[in-house]
């Protein structure tokens, strides 16, 4: 079992943004987990995080670029868009 949990934490998961929304859009992870935000849509995304204890910033990320985020602490995050502000990502680390 400990193997198991190890691959999972270890393991990459895949978001993709489609429509103008992140499919899917509720993610429950295990810290130190990376989370790969590609772009399937036919706009620039720009993703940003800014809550207390993880800020992030992408930059404009084009259609059919990926982003990796990391989440290495426990808690609730949101993943939004800075161009689409109706987009939400909702990250539950523990
Ligand atoms: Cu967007």
């Amino acid at each position: 079992m400990l193997a198991c949990a190890v691959a999972l934490a270890a393991d990459a998961v895949v978001v993709s943004q489609r429509n103008r929304h992140f499919n899917p859009d509720h993610l429950a992870i295990a810290v130190g987990t990376s989370v790969r935000v590609m772009n399937d849509d036919r706009v620039t995304h720009h993703i940003y995080i800014d809550s207390e204890n993880m800020r992030f910033e992408s930059g404009e990320q084009p259609v059919g670029k990926s982003i990796d985020l990391r989440f290495d602490q426990a808690g609730r995050f949101l993943v939004r868009c800075a161009i689409h502000p109706t987009m939400r990502l909702e990250v539950a680390v523990k």
